[in-house]
């Protein structure tokens, strides 16, 4: 490495508990202490994002950039740019003690003139982050390729009206596949940044998801060719940049999927944010895609109530995630997956140092969130009065029923002979939310409980 860009970290973030006064220590976690059997790092498989930590300046439409980021410096030669940033970004994981990362094709390596320049330019730098990932033990989550930043791709890449974007797109994502692959990533995301439409008055729905569908399909057919082991994720979003998004959200994706007998192919990278966007809690999108088998991996941020927009601001509630970490423990937790900070700082959090904050804070609630969602798993907090909820359908009628086994007229029968006659019961809303609640308030201290025990 050449230069330290991170000198006021020595070494790597320690834990220092719910106690510590030191800022720059973990207060809850620990990668190796063990949740239900399993090492928290294991668990939740952090990962940092290239682009909001490492490409942004940190500007807005109002404003140039603000962060003190050498290695995003104007003038600087684009390739010695890149290696630099990507000497920050390793430096800066190393230090965090997390175990992978993710990027975009744009992210690590300029575009050139060409298209052959800027084969070669992906080609150097995935060859350089192959070695700090050697260097370092860090491991890749996933790679994508940015199909939106480029003006050739104002009106979607897939879904364009012109095939020769598509076609462009598609060798875009051929390499970045097979980069992502020779990187050894767990997965490869397809994030539809402008796939969808910004006006319906010049767009044509029906033959713009034909596009999207056969895209997708060619995407898995390489995949397949090149053998890449990894999983094929879609990320939803509603909206934004485009006024409307195709891959609106979990069970639009879903859908669009079964439809095109693409659904063994691909899974979902579930967005906190983008799940809010769409109208629906993080909670919702995460149960719906389990539900369905189709969760993949998680980007793990958050948005502002008070705003319409993707904030994208580090995760701070324990509350919200630990709801969503619950589902995942009980459907068996992550396998390829991982929680990726797709978080950004505030344009005002002009520091390096800032970086560790935003980190270590959305680590550490994603680590209490990891304890209150263990202790739901371990109590059946919620299992119990959900199976009585639907204890009857394990009895005679609702076996029959499901079995094909009644017809609409017995049922009528039986309901005339007075033999069905249900009653309304509570839903216990309020007494669920008291039992989570419990949970959250009383986790840490059990937990500290337990390590003093020897647990
Ligand atoms: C933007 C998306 C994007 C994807 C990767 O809103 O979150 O960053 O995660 O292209
Ligand atoms: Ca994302
Ligand atoms: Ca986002």
């Amino acid at each position: 490495m050449t230069q330290d860009f991170f000198s006021e970290v020595a070494g790597r973030i320690p834990f220092g508990g719910l106690e510590s006064s030191e800022p720059l220590t973990y207060k809850v976690y620990e990668p190796d202490r063990l949740v239900l059997g399993k090492r928290m790092e294991d668990h939740l498989r952090i990962a940092v994002c290239l682009w909001h930590s490492f490409a942004s300046p940190g500007l807005d439409m109002f404003g140039s950039g603000t962060f003190d980021r050498p290695w995003l410096e104007e003038g600087l030669d684009p390739l010695v740019a890149g290696r630099a940033k990507l000497d920050a970004a390793f430096e800066f994981i190393v230090k965090l003690g997390v175990p992978y990362y993710c990027f975009h094709d744009r992210d690590i390596a300029p575009e050139g003139r060409t298209a052959a320049e800027t084969r070669a330019n992906l080609a150097a730098m995935v060859e350089y982050a192959g070695e700090q990932m050697a260097r370092t033990g860090v491991r890749l989550l996933w790679g994508t390729a940015n199909l939106f930043g480029h003006p050739r791709y104002a009106a979607g890449a897939a879904t364009n009206p012109d095939p020769e974007v598509f076609a462009f797109a598609a060798a875009q994502v051929k390499l970045v596949l097979e980069a992502t692959k020779r990187l050894d990533g767990a997965n490869y995301v397809l994030w539809g940044g402008r796939e969808g439409y910004d006006t319906l008055l010049n767009t044509d729905l029906a033959r713009e998801q034909t596009q999207l569908a056969r895209f997708l399909g060619l995407v898995a057919e390489h995949k397949h060719r090149i053998g890449f082991k990894g999983t094929l994720l879609i990320e939803p979003k509603p909206h934004e940049p485009t006024k409307h998004q195709y891959d609106h959200d979990a069970a639009v994706v879903h859908g669009f999927l079964v439809r095109h007998g693409l659904a063994d192919e691909f899974r979902l990278n579930i967005e906190a944010n983008h799940a809010t966007l769409s109208g629906h809690s993080f909670h919702h999108e995460i149960a719906y895609a389990i539900a369905n088998g189709i969760l993949g991996s998680i980007d793990a941020n958050r948005g502002d109530y008070q705003n319409g927009w993707d904030t994208d601001q580090f995760p701070n509630s324990v509350d919200e995630l630990a709801l969503a970490i619950y589902e995942i423990l009980r459907s068996g937790g992550l396998t390829t997956g991982g929680f990726n900070f797709d978080a950004k700082l505030r344009r005002q959090s002009m520091a390096r140092t800032d970086l560790f904050h935003g980190h270590i804070g959305g680590i550490d609630t994603l680590a209490q969130a990891l304890l209150v969602a263990a202790a739901m798993v371990q109590r059946g907090t919620l299992d119990r009065l959900r199976e009585e909820r639907y204890a009857g359908w394990a009895g005679e009628l609702g076996t029959s029923i499901l079995s094909g086994g009644v017809s609409l007229e017995e049922l009528e029968r039986r309901v005339a002979a007075g033999e069905i006659d249900p009653r309304p019961v509570s839903g216990r809303q309020e007494l669920l939310e008291n039992l989570v609640n419990q949970q959250i308030w009383a986790a840490e201290r059990r937990a500290q409980a337990d390590k003093t025990a020897g647990g």
